[in-house]
């Protein structure tokens, strides 16, 4: 398979890799796409939980059998719209459809508005998601790579970053938090205490589980779960896109790891940026 070449698309007002996306597929998602009534989607920052939803979802429309997780890949189960292979993977894709995505609210399907689907978005405390992406820039070939985690921040905090920044993304995507298709998960919630979260989802769709049903969706969709099923783990894409000697897509799946990786002084920059940009916004995150 052919390397994704680190060149970007400059889509809007947003950069996004190349190589897995293009003009064509952003195009389709944003503008082509229809939804339908009984579509879910797991939206995301990168780095937030998208794979982890990925499974949970999968999980509960199985009514917690495992069979679908370890027999058809994660991008299989819940592909990306964007992604170039996003039309092929949805147009005939019988409902209920289960679809990710990275794209901020303003580039999200148009058609989306006029339809009764559901939109589970997942906020992740943005020093974690900034470690994370950090070490996945170093896996992922088609990602920019810094090798200092200082100059990683900066990009981190630019205009420049994947997807848009942080900050405007749950900004754009909290805009729709008075409606009753938006479900706002906290992956920090979600590790302290991810039955009442499951339980949560299952609710928020309509989807009636028992307590033995949840328990299996909670066990399987759990890091080691998930890190060891092949499915899941990316541990099937070759080396030339996600390459594995440098590094693990299940890396630690934890909150507050920031605090390993952030001086105090990077720390008081990144806090008075995050009280500049989201003063409005009243989040706050857990750390285990
Ligand atoms: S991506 O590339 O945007 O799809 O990445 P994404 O899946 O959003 O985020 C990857 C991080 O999520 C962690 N992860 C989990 N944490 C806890 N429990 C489960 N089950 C789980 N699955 C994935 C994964 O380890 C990455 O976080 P870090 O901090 O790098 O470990």
């Amino acid at each position: 398979m052919m390397a994704f070449p680190r060149q970007y698309i400059q889509y809007e007002d947003i950069r996004i890799p190349g190589g897995v996306h293009t003009v064509e597929s952003l195009n389709y998602a944003s503008k082509e796409f229809e939804t339908r009534d009984d579509d879910v989607f797991n939206v995301t920052y990168p780095k937030s939980g998208t794979t982890w939803l990925q499974e949970i979802l999968s999980l509960i429309y199985s009514n917690g059998d495992p069979t679908p997780v370890k027999a058809t890949y994660s991008w299989d189960r819940v592909p990306w719209i964007e992604q170039h292979s996003g039309r092929q993977h949805l147009e005939n894709k019988p409902s209920p459809r289960l679809i990710t995505t990275h794209l901020p609210f303003h580039l999200f399907p148009q058609s989306f508005s006029k339809t009764k689907a559901k939109v589970i978005y997942t906020i992740r405390n943005p020093k974690d998601v900034c470690v994370s992406l950090y070490y996945f820039s170093k896996i992922a070939q088609f990602m920019e790579y810094r090798d200092d985690f200082q100059d990683f921040v900066s990009l981190f905090l630019s205009k420049d970053i994947i997807f848009g920044r942080w900050f405007e993304h749950v900004k754009g995507w909290l805009t729709l938090k008075d409606s009753p298709n938006l479900l706002i998960l906290s992956y920090e919630d979600m590790i302290k205490d991810l039955k009442s979260n499951v339980t949560k989802i299952c609710k928020f769709l309509g989807k009636e589980l028992d307590d033995a049903a949840i328990n299996s969706v909670v066990e399987h969709s759990s890091f080691q779960a998930m890190k060891s099923n092949p499915m899941s783990n990316y541990s099937a894409v070759p080396n030339e896109i996600f390459n594995k000697d440098h590094g693990n897509f299940y890396r630690k799946g934890i909150a507050g790891d920031h605090k390993n990786h952030f001086t105090p002084a990077q720390e008081e920059e990144f806090e008075r940026i995050y009280k500049e940009c989201m003063k409005d916004i009243n989040l706050s995150f857990t750390e285990n």
